[in-house]
């Protein structure tokens, strides 16, 4: 039986890895940080199953790296802990670096000294790109003059250049990757994923925060026998209102968000982790874009989202808020999976429309089982 560790195990990422690893009969230790509150609620898919463990353990801390990975000696390892929201990085800039830069040398420096077979998976990001990308060759004329060109994409020859602190922290795990793979013969890839969304996805990222608010919404209404035409949006009071059937007055805050304009490839997680695992499947270790090829905005997310309870016009709902723009912003990310398609046989199954359908559906019975729980 094969076994792998999971560094990040707690989180969007790590908890689609462990279920698929554990399908595919591999034994998961999954590592995570000690905290008062219990963070392992996405595991509970894995608890019971008896190959599956979790050990407690910080990235940022060597010794307890290196005793990790030296007790199990694992097959493969994955680095998916991480400091992974770009806005915070503008605030805690340190602590960003220490977690997704000094955090990957530190598995690097323990796999290069005590356990050299264990093959590594880094988890790189589009955000590497910054506001760069390539072009096709063939576009007309005038295609610079919208953002989203379909001759605009990333790939693994575009040139990085980092525009947030959590960007900057990345390209240098980034390029630890590749130094330990050239100077010492390590196994050891990255995954340069683009945006991958799903149920489980944390409610500070833009897509959840949207879905959270639509399924909230969808609720409300229905729980009181409101509808979208009787609702009004009352900007000196910050929430939209509507009478319900009993007469009385109902209201919910407004979704406040920050620029709309930015386009992102955003794809399934649970598609993307078959393509970490891929990765490690390979003889030679390599770098590899992982994405849908397809590119929306944050306009294109809330027409899909709102659609799905079907609202056609969700400006009423919506309030641009300055303190969720980023003080340098990623405008226009389009990955070019075609190495990843050609190399490892890996595609995405899941389209941007069930992505979205998913997530607003999942908080839906979420919101609809506190509702009734209240
Ligand atoms: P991103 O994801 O920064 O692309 O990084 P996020 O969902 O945070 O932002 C996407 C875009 O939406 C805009 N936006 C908002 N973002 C948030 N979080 N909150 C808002 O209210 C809001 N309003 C507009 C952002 O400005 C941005 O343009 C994600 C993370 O998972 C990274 O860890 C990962 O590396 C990359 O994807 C690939």
């Amino acid at each position: 039986m094969k076994s792998a560790i999971i560094f990040g195990v707690t989180g969007q990422d790590g908890s689609y890895l462990s279920e698929f690893l554990l399908d595919n009969d591999y034994k998961v230790i999954g590592v995570h940080r000690r905290s008062s509150i219990d963070t392992t609620e996405r595991l509970n898919c894995c608890k019971d199953n008896p190959n599956f463990s979790l050990v407690c353990g910080d990235i940022v801390d060597s010794g307890s790296v290196y005793s990790i990975i030296n007790t199990h000696r694992p097959d493969e390892c994955y680095n998916l802990a991480a400091q992974s929201h770009v806005g915070t990085s503008f605030e805690q800039p340190e602590t960003t670096f220490k977690i997704n830069a000094i955090g990957p040398l530190n598995i690097l420096e323990a796999i290069r000294t005590g356990s050299h077979n264990t093959r590594f998976y880094q988890a790189s990001t589009s955000e590497m790109f910054g506001n760069n990308y390539s072009e096709m060759d063939g576009q007309p004329a005038d295609a610079k003059r919208t953002i989203a060109t379909p001759y605009r994409f990333q790939d693994e020859n575009t040139s990085l250049e980092p525009r947030s602190p959590y960007a900057v922290s990345k390209v240098a795990a980034h390029n630890l990757v590749f130094t330990y793979r050239e100077a010492y013969g390590i196994h050891a890839s990255c995954g340069i994923l683009f945006n991958h969304e799903s149920e489980r996805r944390g409610e500070n990222f833009v897509t959840r925060k949207i879905t959270n608010y639509v399924a909230s919404l969808k609720c409300e209404l229905d729980n009181t026998g409101g509808t979208d035409t009787g609702v009004q949006s009352s900007v000196t009071r910050e929430c939209v209102c509507w009478q319900g059937k009993d007469g009385s007055y109902y209201s919910l805050p407004h979704l406040e968000l920050g620029n709309l304009d930015s386009h992102r490839d955003w794809g399934h997680a649970e598609d993307y982790v078959r393509g970490m695992w891929l990765m490690l499947q390979q003889d030679e270790p390599n770098d590899y874009v992982l994405s849908t090829g397809e590119t929306y905005s944050v306009r294109d997310f809330l027409d899909r989202a709102f659609k799905r309870i079907d609202i056609k016009d969700w400006s009423k709902y919506v309030v641009i808020n300055p303190k969720f723009y980023r003080p340098a912003e990623v405008d226009y990310l389009r990955g070019s999976p075609a190495r990843a398609a050609h190399e490892l046989g890996w595609k995405r199954e899941i389209d941007f429309t069930t992505l979205v359908e998913r997530m607003v559906d999942s908080d839906v019975r979420k919101a609809r089982k506190e509702l009734e729980e209240s």
